[in-house]
């Protein structure tokens, strides 16, 4: 029986399927913990690289997100619970220069997904290693993925491996093929041909322009 208080949670155009879907772009990839690391890099406050371990990236501290989970091609998982290191912790650890406004966050091969770094610093957006109380499947992500429950799901990628400070705002894997920029579910922001002026990068400061 569908859960009268999920629906109610529902953002518009959305539903809720049977069972639990896995979806993602390409194969999943192996975790060895000797050679992964996570690099945050791009505008640092120090201007230089930073690299955690696993053991680094492990021993910081955790938080648990209870959050409902929506993706562009409508279907929504409810009542997630995500434990994991907030971004907060995150950035506390490798602080961004003055001026950067956007984050890339990189998974394996490439994948990425841009964030308004008020989406980044939300609360609820975690590099979360758990759902559920157990371990991220290889296929949900495992080791980490980074989850922002209020933009759609394409947003919160699997297999993180980089985070990279951004002054000026570029496009990830999905917005650089028709996604929207930003990517509100309660806005229904699903397609680039819906942005406002603001919402996607700004034409000035591309190579190909100046
Ligand atoms: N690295 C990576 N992360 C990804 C994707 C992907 O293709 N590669 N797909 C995204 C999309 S479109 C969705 S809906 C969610 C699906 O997460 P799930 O498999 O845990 O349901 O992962 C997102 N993160
Ligand atoms: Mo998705």
């Amino acid at each position: 029986m569908p859960d009268p208080s999920e629906e109610s949670r529902l953002p518009p155009g959305q539903y809720i399927p049977r069972g639990r879907p896995v979806i993602h772009y390409g194969r999943v990839p192996q975790f060895r913990p000797d050679r992964w690391s996570l690099m945050v890099f791009g505008a640092t406050a120090t201007g230089g690289e930073a690299r955690l371990s696993w053991p680094e990236f492990s021993a910081l501290p955790r938080v648990t997100v209870l959050a409902d989970f929506h993706c562009v091609t409508k279907f929504s998982i409810m009542g997630n619970e995500w434990r994991g290191v907030s971004a907060d912790t995150l950035m506390r650890a490798v602080p961004p220069a003055a001026g950067v406004g956007h984050v890339m966050v990189w998974g394996e091969y490439g994948y990425s997904a841009n964030l308004r770094m008020s989406d980044f610093a939300r609360e609820t957006t975690l590099f979360a290693t758990e759902l559920d109380e157990k371990p991220l499947t290889p296929e949900r992500g495992h080791p980490v993925r980074i989850v922002v429950p209020h933009l759609y799901a394409w947003k919160s990628v699997k297999w993180v491996r980089a985070v990279e400070y951004l002054v000026d705002d570029r496009r990830g894997f999905w917005e650089e093929r028709g996604y929207h920029n930003v990517g509100d579910p309660w806005r229904e922001q699903r397609y680039s041909y819906q942005e406002d002026a603001g919402d996607g990068p700004s034409w000035f400061g591309h190579d190909h322009i100046t």
